[in-house]
């Protein structure tokens, strides 16, 4: 889909257009030769933008990305701000001065058509992609608890001097992008704005969800950290969709990984983007256990751990260089690990439950067949209840595995 409209005031980015806008720019002409390209595709499968894969004769590639005024997997009906592409380019630009090695680089952004020119990363695949095709990237986990400690600490008043935060904190509002979430991911799945949608089997499940006291009063506790707790500028959906991996062939082992899409960053709390992480590991998990492959869902659950093993570690590390030791040693350091931690379940529940019920779900659960999603649906849902009720107490690792493994097992239906 290529929209062609310019009442939103802005050119869209259209397959015929394309080469002259590139031309319009020596830093992107530079990169690819609008007179020899040779592939111009529209690769967007986000919910929300259209994005180009550009290609020259001389091998020149490059990404143009463009926020439409509204969203994109539901129409013109759903309008929403083109300023989230400016929100993206500049928090990955934040994010890559951190760790350059695992976010993708934002090459160039366009204040007045709302398009962000970034690397091409078509020698990657997207993680949930991989994930769905049961395949394994070692070492992925790990390097996204880096990136959210590295942020964790980066942007925040741990590492920063406080004026500095108050300035970014001002200049990173983003409350569009911001309301999305609070609707889709705490408020709809308990109270449906007419969004919701389950397969017959799963009506019960998405009621006994709706109406468990215990999940909703952990939706209310995970709006409110959400809406008030500004500690770091997160990634805001950091879900597999959001990360992109590479490893050579015969190894499975990532060579690289990249964060991207991180339109929904705003200043947050750090256990957002750690949820978000462990939801689509279950999920994940959910899929390969749907599909028999138990040993791939043991490793997909287990991923949970390694993302918490590798934060945690990085952000020690980091903590013996922040400034302010006197108040914030080693004890203070260990609290914030146990908080962001216990936030992580809390944000994680409602991850999971959102994309079983919400307005945008996943392709690990979406395209299994029916009969087999059923389970795989109720063991998420089972499974984020579990968390809403047990998020609020000590956690070690390997916990999540063993908590949400066995609810996701017992529920399972195997279509027979
Ligand atoms: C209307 S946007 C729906 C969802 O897509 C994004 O990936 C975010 O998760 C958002 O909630
Ligand atoms: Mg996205």
């Amino acid at each position: 889909m290529a929209a062609t409209g310019t009442t939103a005031g802005y050119e869209f980015l259209t397959e015929s257009n394309l080469a002259e806008y590139i031309a319009s720019s020596p830093e992107l002409s530079r990169r690819v030769d609008p007179g020899a390209l040779t592939t111009v595709e529209e690769i967007g499968d986000g919910n929300l933008n259209v994005v180009f894969r550009v290609r020259d004769a001389r091998g020149g590639r490059l990404i143009l990305k463009q926020a439409l005024p509204y969203v994109r997997m539901s129409g013109e009906g759903w309008p929403m701000t083109p300023e989230r592409a400016r929100r993206e380019a500049e928090s990955l630009a934040a994010h890559h001065a951190l760790v350059p090695e695992l976010v993708v680089d934002p090459i160039r952004y366009d204040p007045e058509r709302y398009i962000l020119a970034m690397e091409d990363l078509s020698d990657h695949a997207v993680w949930r992609g991989a994930l769905i095709a049961g395949e394994r990237h070692e070492g992925v986990a790990a390097a996204m608890g880096r990136y959210v400690a590295a942020v964790a600490v980066g942007t925040s008043v741990l590492g920063l001097d406080r004026t500095t935060v108050s300035e970014r904190i001002a200049a990173t509002q983003n409350p569009e992008l911001c309301v999305i979430t609070e609707d889709l991911v705490f408020t709809e799945p308990a109270f449906d704005a007419g969004r919701n949608s389950v397969i017959p089997p799963n009506e019960p499940d998405a009621a006994a969800l709706a109406g468990d006291p215990v999940y909703r009063g952990a939706m209310a506790e995970a709006k409110w950290r959400f809406m008030t707790r500004a500690e770091a500028l997160i990634h805001g959906d950091l879900h597999t969709g959001s990360i992109m991996v590479r490893k050579a062939a015969g190894s499975d082992v990532a060579d690289s990984v990249k964060a991207f899409d991180s339109e929904f960053a705003f200043y947050g709390p750090v256990g957002y983007d750690l949820g978000a992480l462990y939801a689509n590991y279950a999920i994940a998990a959910a899929r390969s256990l749907a599909l028999g492959e138990d040993e791939q869902a043991g490793w997909a659950i287990g991923l949970a751990g390694e993302t918490a093993e590798a934060f945690a570690a990085d952000f020690r590390t980091r903590s013996a260089a922040w400034p302010e030791h006197r108040l914030w040693d080693p004890a203070f350091a260990e609290r914030r690990i146990d908080g962001f931690e216990r936030d992580a379940w809390l944000f994680g529940a409602a991850k999971m439950a959102r994309r079983i019920v919400g307005a945008a779900k996943t392709r690990d659960i979406e395209t299994l067949p029916e009969a087999l999603r059923e389970g795989a649906a109720r063991g998420v849902l089972n499974a984020a209840r579990a968390l809403s009720a047990a998020w609020d107490s000590p956690h070690a690792v390997g916990d999540f595995a063993e908590l949400v493994l066995p609810i996701l097992k017992a529920a399972r239906t195997t279509g027979r």
